[in-house]
């Protein structure tokens, strides 16, 4: 006999003789079982496969992050104490597997989805959110569209394209001093958009756009683009895309002797570019913007978030986990607010959030992006991310 059979012979023993002790007849019952604790299942979709998945795994981790927090700390919704689930998919960045595990998580009845990371996920997939009711956070997917669809259930604690590519035009101009740009994007939604908003920026403040190329977000070989940008002169080459397209575009701009300064939106603005680039990335000579960032008091909250998470999973935060911890933190502090975490009960405490996070104080507009956000201007020096500058 197993000690788990043991204990419960031991135990009906027990609730028979205290029966008969009471003089009662009936057979004793088993022990009661302990109520189960209701689950509040919260979804996280971003690329965990792919040529960027380093950073799909850095957005999980920061999910993942939060929700261990608390449930180590407790979380009590109408009352209730409740488990939190974290149910977590990969799209592989590709809009078609996007659409089909927002419908997954849908069908799972998630109380609230973290995510996508890409533009070109995260647009599609709201649709389906929107018509689930479904809140839905993104945490970096920066592309303006996303929020300008009038769906009320979607939300993003960054800031977007237009801010990012025009504060890159600007600083492009007025302070790298290039009067001739070339822009190259991947014909992503994240890359052309942003790249659209720098070139219109850098033209109004004064440069000329001598280059206009394209290459795809799986592209390894850009030799012809490049060949062709090199004899138009660019000071500047600005790239709409990711850091595992852009990390070896930079190493083929160094084999071509190619010495403008490369520029890039958040999507190359990673630790990882380092890796990428190798020694290509150079010193003061690759410039990009977080869609986020703090300052002053609010660095050292960040400092910690950062140790934390090297400790708990032994890497260092490449991007977007601190928004993603933020995202998840603050959803079910509205479903705590609301006393309820049916999404159609606990929206409107979202909508209303008005967040302390790691990443800065969150409250949304009426089209659920974040107000005032802030972005955060970088360069790699000395091998490491250097940060130049926060600006809202
Ligand atoms: N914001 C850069 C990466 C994600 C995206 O918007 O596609």
């Amino acid at each position: 006999m197993s000690l788990k059979q043991v204990h419960r012979v031991v135990a009906v023993v027990a609730a028979a003789a205290m029966l008969a002790a009471c003089g009662k007849k009936e057979e004793a019952a088993a022990p009661a079982a302990a109520p189960a604790t209701p689950v509040v299942k919260i979804g996280h979709v971003g690329p965990i496969s792919g040529a960027i998945a380093h950073l799909g795994k850095d957005n999980e981790l920061g999910a993942r992050m939060a929700i261990d927090e608390l449930n180590a700390a407790g979380v009590t919704i109408g009352g209730q104490k409740v488990t939190l689930q974290l149910l977590a998919e990969d799209d592989g960045a590709d809009p078609k597997q996007g659409t089909a595990v927002a419908q997954k998580l849908a069908d799972a009845k998630v109380a609230g989805v973290i995510g996508h990371l890409n533009s070109g996920t995260t647009i599609p997939a709201s649709k389906i959110y929107s018509d689930a009711g479904i809140p839905q956070i993104s945490p970096s997917a920066t592309n303006p569209k996303y929020t300008r669809q009038g769906y009320k259930t979607a939300f993003r604690v960054v800031a977007d394209d237009v801010h990012l590519g025009s504060t890159l035009g600007k600083y492009a101009v007025n302070t790298l001093k290039a009067k001739t740009v070339a822009v190259i994007d991947d014909r992503t939604a994240y890359g052309q958009g942003v790249a659209e908003e720098f070139t219109k920026a850098a033209e109004a403040a004064g440069a000329k756009v001598v280059a206009k190329e394209f290459t795809s977000d799986k592209a390894t070989d850009f030799n012809a683009i490049l060949t062709s940008i090199k004899g138009k002169k660019p000071e500047v080459v600005f790239f709409g895309g990711m850091d595992a397209v852009g990390g070896p575009m930079l190493k083929q701009m160094k084999s071509l002797g190619i010495n403008a300064k490369f520029m890039g939106g958040d999507g190359i603005c990673t630790g990882e570019l380092l890796k990428l680039a190798g020694d290509a990335i150079g010193n003061e000579k690759v410039f990009c913007a977080e869609a986020g960032g703090v300052e002053g008091e609010g660095k050292a909250g960040m400092d910690k978030f950062k140790a934390d998470f090297k400790a708990k999973f032994n890497v260092d935060v490449n991007l977007y986990a601190p928004y993603v911890y933020d995202a998840t933190k603050l959803m079910v502090a509205a479903m705590v607010k609301a006393g309820s975490s049916d999404p159609a009960k606990y929206l409107p405490a979202l909508a209303a959030t008005d967040y302390k996070g790691v990443t800065g104080p969150i409250a949304f507009d009426d089209k659920g992006d974040i107000k005032n956000g802030a972005l955060t201007l970088f360069t790699y020096k000395d091998g490491k991310r250097e940060q130049l500058a926060v600006i809202r």
